[in-house]
C-alpha cells in the first residue's frame, strides 16, 4: 500500500532511489523553491540545518507549514472560540467564518446544524467546548478521504492524471515519481500534453530529476502517447505508468471528450487500467472545486484527488465541502501539495487538516 508517505522519514536529496526509512538529520521540510532552480542546481550533499533554524522532526515542520497555509482560515476561527458562553451571536459569526473559508451554504448549514445538536445534547457550555465539538464533527466527516493508494497490484499500473490549467498536475508527477522511487518502484512517464512543448519540457525535467524515463511525441495524439508509454510500461515491466494531460476547463467540451478518449485508449493498452484516474485541484479554487471533481469524475471516473497550493492562500472549506456533499461516495484525498520543491506532497491526514484549521497552538504528534 501507499502508506508509506505518512509516517516515513524523508530521503536525502538524491535522484537515486534509497532505503525508505531514511536516517534522521536530513533537511527536512525542503524549502520551497521554483523547479527550474532546482532543476539548475547539481545534485547537493544533505545540508546541515542553518544556525538560525534547528531541525525538528519532519511530521512537525509539514504540520507547520500547513498550518501556516491555512491561517486566513484559522485566524478568523481562532477569535470565536475564546467565549465563556455560547449564544446566536458565535453561530452567527461562525457560520459568517465557514463562509468566507469556501464551505459553502449546505456544508456550513448541515455544520451548523450538527453543531447546534451537540451543544444541546453533550451540554456544551463555552466557545472551547464548540471548537472541540467543531474539531470532532469536521474529523469525523474527512476521515473517509484519507485513503493509501494500493501499490501491490500486478505491474504496470497506470495512472492517469487530470485537472485544470495550471493545478499542478506535472510538478505532482514529478513528486510522486520520486516518492514512488524511494520506494523501489519503476517508473515511467507519458507527456500526455502534446500541446505544448514546455509541457513535454518540464516533464522531462522532472523525469530526469527522478531518473525516470518519460514517454513524449512532438505534437500529435495524446492518446498515442498514453497507449505507447503503457505499451512501454507492459515491455519493460514498469511498476507505475503516470499518464500527464494538458490541462483543461470542464466547459471545453471537445477536450473534456479528448480526456475520455485517452482513457479509453489506456484501457485498450492493458485491460484493467487506468488503475487511478487522479484530478489535481489548486488549493486556491474555492467552491468551483466542486464544479470541477464533478465534471471530470463524469469524465473520467476518478478515483482520486491531489490538493495542491496548500501552503499559500487556501481557505480549506472547499475540502470540507467536498467531504461533505460527496460523503456517499467519497472520492479520496490522497495527497495534499505544500509547495513546489521535490519533497513537498504528502498523504492527506484528516486530522492534521483539522488541527491546522482549528487547533491555536501546534499539538504534538
Ligand atoms: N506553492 C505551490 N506551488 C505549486 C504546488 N504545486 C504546483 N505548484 C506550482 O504551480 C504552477 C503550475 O504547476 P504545474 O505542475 O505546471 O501545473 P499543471 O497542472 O501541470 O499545469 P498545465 O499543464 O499548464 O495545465 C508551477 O509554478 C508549480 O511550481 C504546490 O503545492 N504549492
Ligand atoms: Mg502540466
Amino acid at each position: 500500500m501507499f502508506g508509506f508517505l505518512r509516517r516515513k522519514k524523508p530521503p536525502p536529496p538524491t535522484p537515486e532511489p534509497v532505503e525508505s526509512a531514511s536516517k534522521p538529520g536530513g533537511p527536512w521540510p525542503v524549502e520551497p523553491a521554483s523547479i527550474a532552480a532546482q532543476a539548475a542546481r547539481p545534485p547537493q550533499p544533505p545540508q546541515p540545518p542553518a544556525p538560525s533554524a534547528p531541525a525538528e522532526p519532519p511530521r512537525t515542520g509539514w504540520i507547520k507549514r500547513l498550518r501556516a497555509g491555512l491561517s486566513r482560515t484559522s485566524g478568523q476561527l481562532a477569535g470565536l472560540f475564546g467565549l465563556t458562553q455560547i449564544d446566536e451571536a458565535l453561530f452567527e459569526q461562525l457560520e459568517a467564518a465557514l463562509l468566507v473559508a469556501d464551505t459553502g451554504i449546505e456544508t456550513t448549514t448541515w455544520l451548523l446544524a450538527r453543531l447546534r445538536e451537540r451543544v444541546k445534547k453533550e451540554r456544551l457550555e463555552t466557545g472551547e467546548d464548540v471548537r472541540q465539538a467543531l474539531r470532532a464533527t469536521l474529523t469525523e466527516l474527512l476521515t473517509p478521504l484519507e485513503a493509501p493508494i494500493d501499490l501491490d497490484r500486478s505491474a504496470p499500473q497506470v495512472w492517469m492524471v487530470t485537472g485544470v490549467n495550471g493545478a499542478g498536475k506535472t510538478t505532482s508527477i514529478g513528486k510522486l515519481a520520486h516518492l514512488l522511487r524511494r520506494e523501489h518502484k519503476s517508473v515511467l512517464l507519458a507527456a500526455g500534453d502534446t500541446f505544448r512543448a514546455a509541457a513535454r519540457a518540464q516533464l522531462a525535467e522532472w523525469g530526469a530529476r527522478n531518473d525516470v524515463a518519460v514517454i513524449a511525441q512532438d505534437g500529435g495524439d495524446p492518446g498515442a502517447v498514453a497507449f505507447d508509454a503503457v505499451s512501454a510500461g507492459i515491455a519493460r515491466q514498469t511498476d507505475v505508468v503516470m499518464v500527464d494531460t494538458a490541462g483543461r476547463l470542464p466547459t471545453q467540451t471537445h477536450l473534456m471528450e479528448e480526456l475520455r478518449k485517452v482513457r479509453r485508449v489506456i484501457g485498450k493498452a492493458l485491460a484493467g487500467a487506468p488503475h487511478e484516474a487522479l484530478l489535481v485541484l489548486d488549493g486556491n479554487t474555492g467552491q468551483n472545486m466542486l464544479a470541477q471533481v464533478a465534471a471530470f469524475d463524469a469524465a473520467v471516473a476518478l478515483t482520486g484527488l491531489i490538493v495542491t497550493k496548500l501552503d499559500g492562500t487556501a481557505k480549506g472549506g472547499a475540502i470540507v465541502a467536498l467531504a461533505h456533499t460527496r460523503r456517499v461516495q467519497p472520492i479520496p484525498v490522497y495527497f495534499i501539495g505544500l509547495g513546489e520543491g521535490v519533497d513537498d506532497l504528502q498523504a492527506f491526514s484528516a486530522e492534521e487538516f483539522v488541527s491546522a484549521l482549528l487547533d491555536p497552538t501546534p499539538r504534538s504528534h
